[in-house]
């Protein structure tokens, strides 16, 4: 049996982090039974989540999980898309992940605003006294991770920019296609509905989220998502469940 360790529901999410609903979408995809562990954070291999137990062996990393489940229980997630087709799905979920991501984490963290309507429930565990010192601490982290990375050494506006441009890229590329790559879900549909959501996830304000949400076929799309991956939940992200 695979376990899929995870943070838990939070934000009105399955999990605030989009990695481990995408990973927690391949597993639903690939048909597989599992069971989601909340307890497993302090003993990631990476110091990050998602990763999974696959009758002892551990998977770390959303895409390392993807490439375990196609190798080890031979499921293929991009059935029927073509060399091309394949090309820009890893395209566009590199985008999401690498690009898109932090703008979502600029948004939540570096935002007074979002952050306490979101992040700083997750010192909530901290004792009262640590508490203030852990967060600045947490946060601190964060800002450098967002320097590291670049992004963060953009300006507000900049940021703004940059991932309206992705945004309104996806939106573009999945126009009126029911999944992103056509009629079928494949592989990326999982990054693809993860970020989405966590981008118009209604808890936080942002420039992002706005271009977002000015895209209907992507408020769409998370529904459409919702309704076959997540059939208990009558909407995700203010996206109502509807084939
Ligand atoms: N490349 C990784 C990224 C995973 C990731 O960034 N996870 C974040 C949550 S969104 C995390 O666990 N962060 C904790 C930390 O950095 O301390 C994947 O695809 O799984």
């Amino acid at each position: 049996m695979i376990t899929l360790f995870a943070f838990g529901p939070a934000f009105g999410l399955p999990d605030p982090s989009p990695f481990v609903m995408k990973a927690d979408v391949l597993l639903k995809m690939a048909g597989l039974p599992y069971r989601v562990d909340l307890s497993g954070f302090s003993r990631a291999p990476k110091g990050k989540l998602p990763y999974i137990d696959d009758d002892g062996k551990i998977v770390a990393d959303s895409t390392f999980i993807r490439r375990h489940l196609e190798q080890a229980h031979g499921i293929d997630f991009d059935r029927g898309l073509t060399a091309e087709q394949k090309a820009i799905a890893w395209a566009f979920e590199k985008m999401l992940e690498d690009h898109l991501y932090w703008a979502i984490v600029h948004a939540r963290w570096m935002d007074d605003a979002n952050f306490v309507k979101g992040p700083i429930d997750f010192f909530k565990k901290v004792p009262a006294p640590l508490r203030p010192v852990a967060t600045r601490m947490i946060r601190r982290r964060v800002r450098n991770a967002l320097h590291a990375h670049g992004l963060g050494r953009h300006s507000g506006e900049d940021i703004a920019y940059l991932g309206t441009r992705s945004v309104d890229s996806i939106a573009a590329f999945l126009d009126s296609k029911p999944f992103l790559m056509g009629n079928e879900p494949s592989g990326v549909d999982a990054t693809m509905f993860a970020f989405v959501a966590g981008l118009l996830c209604p808890r936080f304000e942002s420039p992002v989220r706005a271009a977002g949400e000015r895209h209907d076929n992507l408020k769409r799309y998370v529904g459409r998502m919702t309704a076959r991956y997540y059939a208990e939940l009558s909407e995700i992200a203010g996206c109502k469940a509807a084939a």
